[in-house]
């Protein structure tokens, strides 16, 4: 029997998927960073069009912060001011890629001075956690090498693992680590934490307040990432997601729109494994960057496309498919999931939405709002935010 879209209605209601600031601030390539009118300039703007996502979308009721692209004076007036546009702030990602003292790495530098600037640089993250309310310290390394040879691999990951436990043993009683992998860039040969497996055992030494995240464009080419979502979650150890898209390397494009199919069945396995809901220990989060398409919209889009592809996998006939694969009914499986791919969910949602006081279609309430235009008309002067500042 087909699941309905109203048996589901009420697992979307609890759906939150939280913005990156970075986000909001022009971007682009080592080529070029291009600008755009009405790009937000400091902290509180970037905070301004996230919570225009939230209000059009009800999707969106956290802001990641970035430090120290995001540092203000006073957090705890940031703080209310989120609050005030109906958002609060969320994971505070932590920044040890931009110093010349990190050329050769941060938390696994050789030399314990610059080791413990990058220690005392999240202790300092963790500081202003708590003046944000976050949750969520979340830690990403340039730490790598070019060439073999360069660095004794061993060695890094013990300095590795011990700067994480000083790290760790700041966090409050509420707070949480999570550890973010990628297999490269900006180091080629070897980065310190390029996989899930090494995010894992680093989690596992640090303790439970210490869980893995899930960078999707964080992975080789082919790579299964439905499986790691299953084994981390099997594990207890699957803390976040950096939601993107990707053609080529760690492109940051809008989730979902290089590759539903992968994004549903991610998804799929998300819920299949109880990391779907306020409940599950998950954080839903974008990582995205809009390079030539604006921003607010990008981050509308990307959010949709979230939603979207949840209420497929929801949709999944759950009782049918185990039916199917406890027969051995390799081709009755595959159609059942393939089934719930393809309902177009579109017009249910549209419905849903209006029925819950928000626009049928956000991205054409937006376009219809002259929002764009007021942001472009108001925000001159001063120098506008970039991704790296
Ligand atoms: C870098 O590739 C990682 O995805 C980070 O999570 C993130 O993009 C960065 O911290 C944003 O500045
Ligand atoms: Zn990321
Ligand atoms: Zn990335």
């Amino acid at each position: 029997m087909t699941t309905s879209f109203e048996t589901v209605a009420p697992l979307l209601a609890q759906q939150a998927i939280e913005l990156p600031s970075w986000a909001f601030g022009n971007s682009g390539t080592r080529f070029r960073v291009f600008g755009s009118p009405g790009t937000a300039r400091d902290p509180y703007e970037k905070i301004a069009d996230a919570a225009k996502v939230h209000e059009l979308t009800g999707l969106a009721p956290t802001v990641a912060l970035h430090i120290p692209w995001d540092v203000v004076d006073d957090f705890g007036q940031l703080r209310e001011y989120a609050n005030g546009l109906g958002v609060e702030l969320g994971t505070v990602n932590s920044n040890t890629f931009q110093d010349d003292d990190y050329k050769l790495g941060s938390v696994t530098h050789s030399d314990p001075v610059i080791r413990q600037k990058a220690i005392d640089h999240h202790l300092r993250c963790i500081d202003i956690m708590h003046q944000t309310g976050s949750r969520d310290l979340k830690i990403w390394l340039a730490d790598g090498t070019n060439y073999p040879g360069q660095d004794d691999i061993r060695a890094r990951q013990d300095r590795l693992a011990d700067s994480l436990q000083q790290i760790y043993a700041g966090l409050g009683d509420d707070q949480r680590l999570v550890l973010e992998y990628k297999f490269f860039e900006p180091a080629f040969y070897h980065t310190d934490v390029p996989d899930w497996g090494t995010s894992y055992a680093h989690t596992v030494a640090l303790g439970d307040k210490a869980l893995v995240c899930l960078d999707t464009g964080h992975h080789a080419p082919g790579t299964n990432i439905e499986f790691i979502v299953a084994q981390l979650l099997r594990l207890g150890k699957l803390g976040s997601f950096d939601f993107n898209s990707r053609f080529y390397a760690d492109d940051d494009l809008i989730v979902g729109a290089a590759d539903p199919f992968q994004l549903f069945r991610i998804l799929a396995e998300v819920i299949r494994g109880g990391g779907f809901g306020p409940d599950s220990g998950v954080a839903f989060m974008l990582d995205q960057c809009h390079n030539i398409e604006q921003k607010i919209p990008g981050q509308m889009r990307s959010v949709l496309n979230v939603q979207e592809m949840t209420a497929r996998a929801l949709l999944i006939d759950r009782d049918a498919l185990s039916a199917a694969q406890a027969a051995g009914d390799v081709l009755g499986a595959h159609g059942i999931l393939m089934d719930a791919f393809y309902r177009d969910v579109r017009p249910d949602l549209a419905a849903w939405r209006e029925s819950r006081g928000l626009p049928a279609d956000p991205m054409a309430a937006y376009a219809a709002s002259g929002h764009q235009e007021k942001i472009a008309a108001e925000r001159v002067g001063g120098a506008q935010a970039s991704w790296g500042a």
